[in-house]
């Protein structure tokens, strides 16, 4: 049997954060071998285990070091540092990784009167980020009590359970439904590539490699290949328009020295008013690629 190292790496098996997080690693060219349905899954080819967990689990699987890499939301990692007397302080967010985007926000019903943070002065809030409250409360003064809840938080209002909550908002539905208004953003979360401490050189490597990976693949997925004609005279003007481009390469027409042609990387979107301004100073056959891969 080979002794070759694995590193491993742990993803939410079931919920918001697990098709994209499983696609991501297709994507970095790490196909799994068995089915989904396991706890430990092997990559068939690269020495990689991924473990489908829940995403609470994860902090705990990297800090016992049964994993070294982690997939989870912004939010649910701080809760833990919060709440963890430092068990994982040694955690390292390594990569924000663009979805599961949401944010941690305190709301009040319709009828509450609400000036600021002050007025939750001796009130009783429900959320299930107890540790990122009560730091966010301690920091800014204010005393009020905590009630933790699961799940279903947006009901405690109603049922005089709590006066506000504080909870993750990404469309905001959740809380228009239950007569309730955002107010202070607490946390800012999107889903985050977690390191441990790797004390093994060999594994280190892998998750460097794995981790390089994922950047080539965020890099492409946000880059568009632009390619167009461009009047000689508006070479400067149509170069200033090109979004996130370092240096596009230009290159002569055959028989012509009126227009030139202009490929360039763009790590910015290329939307349709950026191809208007281009138009508008001149350029021509404007044509926009996505990029599959890309590695700096
Ligand atoms: O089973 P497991 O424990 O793994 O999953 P889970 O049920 O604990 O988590 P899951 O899958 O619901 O969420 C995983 C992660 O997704 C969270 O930790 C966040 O990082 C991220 N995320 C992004 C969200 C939301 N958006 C979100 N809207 N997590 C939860 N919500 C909930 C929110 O709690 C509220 O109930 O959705 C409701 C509000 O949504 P809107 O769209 O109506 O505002
Ligand atoms: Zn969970």
């Amino acid at each position: 049997m080979s002794n070759e190292k694995r590193l491993k790496i742990a993803i939410q098996k079931s919920g918001r954060l697990a098709e994209q997080s499983l696609k991501l690693l297709e994507k970095s060219g790490i196909t799994l071998a068995k089915s989904r349905d396991q706890l430990l899954c092997r990559a068939e080819n690269f020495p990689l285990d991924i473990f489908l967990v829940r995403d609470d689990d994860i902090p705990a699987f990297l800090a016992t070091d049964v994993c070294q890499l982690g997939i989870l939301g912004q939010n649910a990692l701080l809760e833990k540092q919060a709440l963890g007397n430092g068990k994982f302080a040694d955690l390292r967010q390594v990569l924000p990784l663009g979805y599961g985007k949401c944010r941690l926000s305190m709301a009040v019903p319709h009828d509450f009167p609400y000036q600021s943070l002050a007025s939750l002065e001796g009130k009783v809030i429900a959320t299930s980020y107890r540790g990122l409250l009560s730091d966010y409360l301690t920091a800014n003064n204010i005393k009020a009590d905590i009630v933790t809840m699961e799940g279903a938080v947006e009901v405690a209002p109603r049922t005089h359970l709590a006066d506000v909550i504080c909870d993750l908002v990404s469309t905001g539905s959740t809380l228009i439904s239950n007569g309730l208004v955002e107010k202070d953003v607490i946390l800012r979360s999107e889903a985050v590539l977690v390191s441990n401490n790797i004390a093994d050189e060999q594994i280190a490597a892998l998750a460097e490699k794995v981790t390089s990976r994922i950047k080539s693949v965020l890099l492409a997925k946000n880059s568009r290949y632009v390619m167009l004609n461009s009047p000689t005279d508006s070479l400067a003007a149509i170069k200033a328009v090109l979004p996130g481009s370092q240096s596009p390469a230009v290159m002569p027409r055959q028989g012509r020295d009126d227009i030139v042609a202009v490929h360039a990387v763009c790590e910015e979107g290329v939307f349709w008013d950026t191809m208007e301004e281009l138009k508008a100073n001149g350029a021509k056959s404007i044509l926009v690629m996505p990029i599959e891969k890309m590695l700096d």
